[in-house]
């Protein structure tokens, strides 16, 4: 072995039978059961609590070494994190994972199997709520002063069962037998205040005093969640808000609505953080949802105020050195008001210095260009809930359209499309055009996708404000989605080219002048056979269908979204079904498709997507005449845990978008990292994907995003695709008949209406044919086990510029301008 080897230095240092020692302590002391009694569940809780007598100690560092630095500090502010588990990535970040599992097992206990003990954390739906989490993950790796604030909610997102291949959502109960990692500051309670009218009162010296009087106050818990960097030095903690009612009530306000009873009001408070909304970009609109993000906002807010003065008194003259806020979208974009009001009408600080502070705190990323995802409240709403932030958000308009007609002087238009507010029959808050007004930056999280950010989004922002609208690439952290969740390839590597590749993936890159040897090659497509197989048995065991490891597996895992087109994979899956019933002999390797995704509840054609896949998998896999080619698995219920499972497992990644509708997608990096090769188009991260790996080493098809516009300004016609594709008309009237729902025609005939009768907006169709013929591609280069391992092998050597490590370090140092703060022992 020529590799040179470098090892990770780390914090925590303790042996197999202190390790031990300390669980069965915990088994006694703490669970008040023994070895006899307990448990994978009991084991699991007494692991956990043996860890946490280091995070604590890891918090507790981090904390004084930063107070005692006095730094500055990022404050990611997100309605979700999608965090998953805790116990493996803790074990791995402290480096203890292997000495836990000897210890367990000397125990007569398996570490994988109490593992499967831990719900997962799903408090978000997709993207942009994992994102939050790699991101906190590389902060605390990075030594970063940092800290994120969200919801914590009683229930996260919705657990998924398929009934007759439909979707049925359960509630999920995350912390019904208790969370281990969690800490409760009673200490840190904040109140927050909702609804009432706001008083105009004129002071001395004739200046305007605005009180508002709130008709409702509720309580925020604060519950701390451990975020151990790797190497478990920094110990950083996710911070979130559980609502309470507070015991305040105004009857004078609340009286005269008479809208809301005593009875009603303890209710009324826990509902705030009860459940996360399971809409994955769309827009609710829901008076709840509102509240909720006010909610984890103001209490947020609060903490940061009440940190900075600790320090610095009333002072606020240093609070920009001290504080920059993230906005992980617009979700948490309310704070710009209610900042504006703590400093203009609690502080008393003049308009313009208070908005100098605001602008100088608040960054903001977008994750989405879809229109319906894009957040507009009713100014109705508003100043019913917070009318006080509506009057702000006024004023700052107002302000706002004099810069602006100092640009385009007299241009209404211009006005009109920068504006606040959306003038109509319901008068709207338009919240990214707050957010841009209100922060220092904005970030797109993909190269194209922020150029079309710029030139689409919010064009005329660009020209007012230069350089304030930037790109930042996503990313992913390494130490989870390859170190923790693939263990026999990061072994493999940790031998080829050192152990530090977690730490600076970059590392990567040594992997490439081995891709065409063939050794490497071999131990390479043996781990990921043995992944495969894996997965395989959790197919079995979930589904009871027997897949051939030798198959192709072909993975494509997100929500779903018609833009994300998983009916694109399906028609595709059912014109190979058709080919091998007209073709016993069509010449296919034998290919498994695999999927996972949650669809909204209320989303019905994405339910309907999720129930034709299901169909159509029952007839393939139950098919004697295609199933030793053919086979396809939905596995229920997609979250993080399943995803740690079936990514390492993937040959083919499926990143198929309509060009310019993903952001960037951050399960493409994912699987990419762990060795699959991507079938997609050119669309968010998967560009910068192509460029790292090269043409040779991604299957790129379909339309550009010029093309696409161009396509749909000529006028598309999806019929015309119909007539002239046989295969597309063949697989689409298929759907209509009952061959795949026997006795009941028409059960999947939504998806043929959307792409034929209303228009096709994802442009399936128009793609369908690159689509195949990729495919094809895809089959060919894989029966060459040789050009495939080396795919493979480089796919995996050039993942180095998406870590989540350098998206922060691109945030650091052109955003939040932050320095790293060392935690040292002792
Ligand atoms: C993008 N969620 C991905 C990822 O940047 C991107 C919106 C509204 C309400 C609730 N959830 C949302 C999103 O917009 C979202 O998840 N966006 C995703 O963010 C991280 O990689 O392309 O679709």
């Amino acid at each position: 072995m020529s590799a040179k080897k470098t090892s990770v230095e780390r914090d925590v240092t303790i042996n197999k039978s202190e390790f031990k020692a300390a669980v069965i302590k915990h088994l006694h002391c703490t669970l008040g059961t023994d070895e006899n009694k307990a448990n994978n569940h009991a084991w699991w809780k007494a692991t956990c609590s043996a860890m946490q007598e280091h995070v604590l100690e890891g918090i507790r560092k981090t904390q004084k070494t930063h107070y005692l630095n006095d730094t500055r500090a990022v404050h990611y502010f997100s309605a979700e994190f999608l965090m998953g588990r805790l116990l493996s990535n803790n074990l791995q970040n402290f480096g203890l994972f292997d000495v836990a599992n000897d210890a367990l097992n000397e125990l007569g206990v398996n570490l994988s199997d109490v593992l499967e003990e831990e719900p997962d954390m799903a408090l978000g739906n997709g993207g942009l709520g994992r994102l939050a989490a790699c991101f906190i993950d590389s902060l605390a790796t990075m030594e970063l002063p940092a800290i994120g604030y969200g919801i914590h909610y009683e229930h996260g997102l919705f657990r998924q069962e398929i009934q007759g291949g439909a979707q049925i959502e359960r509630p999920d109960s995350w912390r019904d037998y208790g969370n281990p990692w969690e800490i409760c500051r009673p200490e840190s309670i904040q109140e927050v205040s909702l609804f009432g009218y706001v008083e105009t009162k004129y002071g001395e010296n004739g200046r305007i005093q605005k009180e508002w009087h709130p008709g409702h106050i509720v309580k925020g818990i604060p519950w701390d969640i451990p975020v151990v960097g790797y190497g478990g030095k920094t110990v950083n903690v996710l911070r979130l808000w559980q609502s309470k009612a507070s015991g305040y009530f105004n009857w004078d306000v609340f009286n005269s609505g008479g809208y809301l009873d005593a009875q009603a009001e303890n209710v009324q408070a826990e509902t705030i953080s009860k459940v996360l909304y399971p809409n994955d970009e769309t827009e609710a609109g829901k008076e709840l949802r509102l509240i909720q993000q006010y909610f984890f906002c103001a209490c947020s807010l609060k903490d940061i105020i009440r940190r900075y003065k600790r320090a610095h008194g009333d002072d606020w003259s240093r609070f920009i050195d001290q504080v920059v806020i993230q906005l992980n979208d617009t979700h948490p974009a309310i704070a710009i008001p209610e900042l504006m009001r703590i400093l203009v009408d609690r502080a008393e600080l003049d308009w313009d210095k208070a908005w100098n502070i605001c602008t100088n705190v608040f960054a903001y990323t977008n994750h989405t260009l879809l229109p319906e995802a894009l957040e507009r409240w009713p100014a109705r709403m508003l100043e019913k809930i917070l009318p006080r932030h509506l009057e702000i958000i006024y004023e700052i308009n107002h302000r706002f359209m004099k810069e602006v007609d100092k640009k385009w002087p007299g241009d209404n238009a211009v006005k009109a499309r920068l504006s606040i507010i959306e003038e109509g029959n319901e008068k709207m808050v338009r919240m990214g055009h707050l957010s841009v007004i209100g922060s220092f930056a904005v970030n797109g999280v993909a190269e194209l996708h922020s150029r079309l950010v710029k030139q689409n989004l919010f064009p005329e922002f660009d020209a007012l404000w230069p350089g304030k609208l930037t790109n930042v690439t996503n990313g992913i952290t390494p130490r989870r989605w390859l170190k923790a969740c693939n263990p026999s390839l990061s072994k493999l590597i940790d031998k080829k080219i050192g152990d530090d590749w977690p730490l600076d993936l970059n590392k990567l890159a040594g992997l490439e002048k081995f891709a065409t040897n063939k050794t490497f090659q071999k131990q390479f497509m043996q781990v990921k056979q043995q992944n495969k197989q894996l997965l395989a048995e959790e197919i079995k065991a979930s589904l009871d269908i027997d897949v051939d490891v030798n198959a192709i597996f072909d993975v494509q895992i997100k929500r779903l979204h018609e833009y994300k087109r998983q009916h694109l994979a399906l028609l595709h899956i059912m014109a190979l079904y058709r080919r091998l019933l007209e073709n016993p002999d069509y010449d296919m390797h034998p290919r498994v498709f695999i999927f996972g995704a949650k669809a909204a509840p209320g989303y019905k054609l994405a339910k309907d997507i999720i129930l034709a896949i299901n169909k159509v998998a029952d007839k393939i896999n139950n098919d004697a005449r295609v199933n030793q080619k053919l086979k396809v698995a939905f596995l229920p219920n997609y979250r993080v845990s399943l995803a740690e499972k079936m990514i390492p497992a993937a040959d083919v990644s499926e990143q198929i978008s309509t060009a310019g509708k993903e952001a960037s997608g951050t399960g493409n990096m994912k699987l990419a990292l762990n060795g699959a090769v991507t079938i997609g188009t050119l669309d968010g991260a998967n560009i910068e994907i192509a460029e790292e790996v090269g043409d040779d080493n991604i299957f790129i098809f379909g339309l550009t995003v010029d093309e696409v516009n161009e396509l749909k300004a000529s006028g598309y016609k999806p019929y015309d695709y119909y007539y002239k594709n046989p295969e597309i008309k063949a697989v689409l009237d298929w759907l209509e008949t009952d061959y795949f729902t026997p006795g009941k025609p028409g059960a999947l005939s939504s998806i043929k209406q959307s792409l034929l009768d209303h228009g096709d907006q994802y442009l399936v169709l128009a793609d369908y044919e690159a689509y195949s013929k990729a495919q094809e591609e895809v089959d060919k280069a894989y029966r060459d086990k040789e050009r495939w391992a080396k795919m493979a092998i480089i796919n995996t050597a050039k993942m180095g510029k998406f870590t989540s490590d350098r998206s922060i370090r691109d945030y650091v140092e052109r955003i939040w301008k932050l320095d790293s703060c060392p935690v040292r022992k002792g």
